[in-house]
């Protein structure tokens, strides 16, 4: 299935305000790690958020970023996105509505992607506390290919006083384990 001879190195944000959220996390990378291509390599904390640019009040969010390597096409990797949230029960009825679990793909490599489906790096990425602070966790140095900033330099350029972000003392989270020794959502 991939199309490529090497891999690139990616960063995927987890949202999820909708049932069991450390639940819906935990789940949502069981399911990455279980494809043959795409090797998880880093994770962040789980940080509370409040919500950002939703239609109308909403519960907090568990927000999290990880690091993958996988020799995938952006869009074959959206497309397992794309299914993971499906078995997770995603819904789309409302933009921005509450969500079991959302993957947006920040950044692929150095690559640019513009077509309908996707857009990388992520066109808000630079601008929400709730993807900065676990990417810089993880990667304070990886570069924001057009604006040319880590993400460490990013997340300083945000106000000081902007939406709850707050990492919670969850240890252990995104174990590698089987999917079926997860807890499912009733
Ligand atoms: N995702 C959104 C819109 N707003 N707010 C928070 N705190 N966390 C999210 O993951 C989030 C959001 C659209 O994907
Ligand atoms: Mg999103
Ligand atoms: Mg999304």
């Amino acid at each position: 299935m991939p199309k490529k001879d090497t891999a690139s190195k990616v960063f995927i944000a987890l949202g999820s305000n909708l049932g069991c959220r450390l639940s819906n996390l935990n789940e949502a990378v069981a399911r990455l790690d279980q494809h043959e291509h795409i090797t998880r390599t880093s994770t962040s904390s789980i940080y509370e958020t409040d919500p950002v640019d939703t239609p109308t009040p909403q519960a907090p969010y568990f927000n999290a970023v990880i690091e993958i390597t996988t020799a995938l096409t952006p869009l074959e990797l959206l497309a397992e996105c794309r299914g993971v949230e499906e078995l997770l029960k995603r819904t789309r009825t409302v933009q921005n509505g509450p969500r079991t679990i959302d993957l947006d793909i920040l950044l692929f490599g150095c690559d640019s992607v513009t077509t309908d489906r996707l857009t990388v790096p992520h066109p808000r990425m630079h601008l929400r506390r709730f993807v900065l602070e676990p990417l810089v966790e993880i990667a304070p140095s990886a570069v924001h290919p057009h604006l040319h900033q880590t993400a460490s330099e990013l997340l300083d350029a945000l106000p000081p006083n902007g939406p709850m972000c707050r990492r919670l003392p969850i240890a252990n989270w995104g174990p590698s384990l089987p999917v079926h020794a997860l807890n499912r959502n009733p």
